[in-house]
């Protein structure tokens, strides 16, 4: 298997609305691994440099506030094709337009309180997982299931 990784985080609305284990069971159950996940709240010039790429957009500002304003969960997710798949997963950025059975299709109406962020490729999963994680918060192991998902 061609493993990757990607960085996903529950933003605060998706937190403070109680949909931590329903979003971790989406990625849970299609067979991908978890090797890091914390809580934090992240302060307002490291939410800054996460949206580093949007910061001429002119909701750049609300949305550094909004990232910083409580508990985000930062996760990575490992598996063959997961950071493509784990767009996916979740949707198109504006839930008005994500397809039903994404979870911001199903659990999301608006694009500033989309509740869930996901690397959009292999460069951007490599930048944010460093960003967020230390090397020695990820954890390799082998999971028992691997070889009824991959054969
Ligand atoms: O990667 P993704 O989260 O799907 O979208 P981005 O274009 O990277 O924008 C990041 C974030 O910004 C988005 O999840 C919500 C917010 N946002 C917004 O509030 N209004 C927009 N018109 C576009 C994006
Ligand atoms: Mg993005």
């Amino acid at each position: 298997a061609q493993m990757e990784r990607t960085f996903i985080a529950i933003k605060p609305d998706g937190v403070q609305r109680g949909l931590i284990s329903e979003i971790v069971s989406r990625f849970e159950r299609k067979g991908f691994k978890l090797v890091g996940i914390k809580i934090i709240v992240p302060p307002k010039d490291f939410a800054q440099k996460h949206y580093h790429d949007l910061k001429d957009r002119p909701f750049f500002n609300g949305l550094c506030n909004f990232l910083s304003s409580g508990p985000v969960l930062a996760m990575v997710w490992e598996g063959e094709g997961v950071i493509r798949y784990g767009r996916k997963l979740i949707g198109a950025t504006d839930p008005q337009n994500s397809e039903p059975g994404s979870i911001r299709a199903d659990l999301a109406v608006v694009v500033g309180r989309n509740i869930i962020h996901g690397s959009d490729g292999p460069e951007t999963a490599k930048d944010e997982i460093k960003l967020w994680f230390k090397a020695e918060e990820l954890v390799n192991y082998t999971s028992n299931a691997e070889k009824w998902i991959y054969g």
